[in-house]
């Protein structure tokens, strides 16, 4: 039994013409007018596919195929189709879309399954655009409440409950109402270790823990040009004092750390203004509990030590964070298992980027199912693979989740 390999890859060229993409990705920002757009198409092939779909509170669709045994709980199945400001094609598509193969090459086989499949499109995955990343899973879990997941902002001030209301895709299902027996998730690696080590699948076994820290600094607006450097309150001088420092931590603490800064804002963003106010986030990951705590209290200590030496004021406030994961030994196994059984390479690997599967990980087994990228890029609308390497994770998926589901 294999999935529709090419049925899959012409869902996602469809899906990627949505968006309004600079060069050729697709850029659906999550609550956006092209997210609207993307989330009605997936619900049109839902509809084709006889699912049925229910919408949450939070945004999440949940597109359910009956099982035979109607007291079973189901099995869910998904990932993301909102993506990052200049996105690619497949980071979060691609999970989404090949749980919709499954249930479609379920459909062509006359297969039945005894716990029902839930093919699910969790909302506000990315984070880009409402921070933190994996907000809705994060309610579903528990994590998050409601309130304040409606009250997160995007740049511009707009709350994430207004934009949902705005686009029409509040529903009325009460978040984490729903019980898993099990979840998947298949979605590209974003690293460079499946393709240099020319393995098709990854068979994630963990994945690494995060925290999100913004910091507020507080300069002294002032001319560049006739303030003296000894009068300087220079808020944009101890952010780079900071970046800096962030890097040393994240390569004292090799192998296994990663450090960095994307997103800065400056105010008033202005050439011949010295910042008053900088805020920036600084995104720390390792799959070591104890050195992604030690990592962040290094960086809050000296970064705030940074700007005292320069008069500056420094606030901190962890904006996301989620440990380390351990996904299910079992359902590992059955990744591993159909890997082997449909003769596709395969190794372990520790997730680098976070994923609504870690949430889910807390309210029930949970595992996923990896292909490789080209050169390992992801957050990029260069991100690219192949349809084998595609098509060869939808079948390790189909045949995990319908070992799982229980023919
Ligand atoms: O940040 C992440 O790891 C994910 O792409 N949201
Ligand atoms: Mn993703
Ligand atoms: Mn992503
Ligand atoms: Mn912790």
């Amino acid at each position: 039994m294999r999935i529709n390999g090419d049925r899959l890859w012409d869902t996602l060229m469809d899906m990627a013409k949505i968006g309004p993409g600079i060069a050729g990705g697709n850029n659906r920002q999550t609550l956006t007018d092209a997210d609207a757009e993307g989330r009605s198409l997936f619900k049109t092939w839902c509809d084709k596919a006889g699912l049925t779909v229910g919408v949450d509170k939070m945004g999440t669709m949940f597109a359910t195929r009956a099982g035979t045994d109607p007291a079973a709980l189901p099995v869910y199945v998904g990932s993301h189709l909102d993506t990052q400001p200049t996105g690619g094609k497949y980071d979060g598509v691609l999970g989404v879309l090949a749980a919709l193969e499954v249930v479609r090459t379920m459909n062509d086989l006359g297969i039945k399954t005894k716990h029902p499949i839930v093919v699910t499109n969790w909302a506000n995955e990315e984070g880009a655009r409402f921070a933190p990343a994996m907000l809705a899973s994060g309610v579903f879990a528990g994590v998050h409440t409601l309130d304040y997941a409606y009250g997160r902002k995007d740049p511009d001030g707009k709350t994430y409950g207004a934009e949902l209301k705005r686009i029409g895709w509040l529903g009325d299902e009460e978040v984490g109402a729903r019980k898993m027996h099990a979840y998947f998730e298949y979605h590209i690696e974003q690293g460079p270790i499946l393709e240099a080590e020319d393995k098709t699948i990854g068979v994630v076994t963990h994945c690494q823990g995060l925290w999100w820290l913004e910091f507020t600094l507080t300069g002294k607006e002032a001319h560049t040009g006739s303030t003296p450097m000894n009068l300087r309150v220079n808020a944009g001088l101890a952010m780079s004092r900071i970046i800096e420092m962030v890097q040393s931590v994240a390569m004292e603490n090799q192998p296994g750390a990663v450090g960095g800064v994307g997103q800065v804002f400056l105010s008033p963003n202005s050439r011949n203004v010295l910042p008053g106010k900088v805020v920036f986030t600084v995104d720390i990951r390792t799959p070591d509990k104890e050195k992604l705590d030690r990592m962040r209290a290094k960086i809050e200590a000296e970064g705030k030590k940074i700007a005292d030496a320069l008069g500056v004021g420094c606030s901190v406030e962890a904006i996301g964070h989620f440990e380390p994961v351990t996904f299910d030994p079992k359902l590992v196994t059955s990744v591993r298992n159909a890997a082997e059984k449909l003769g596709y390479s395969h190794m372990n690997i520790i997730s680098g980027a976070g994923h609504d599967a870690c949430w889910a990980a807390k309210v029930a087994p949970a595992t996923m199912v990896m292909c490789p990228c080209v050169g390992g890029l992801s957050h990029n609308e260069a991100e690219e693979i192949s349809k084998e390497w595609a098509t060869a994770g939808a079948d390790v998926l189909f045949h995990a989740v319908v070992e799982t589901a229980e023919i």
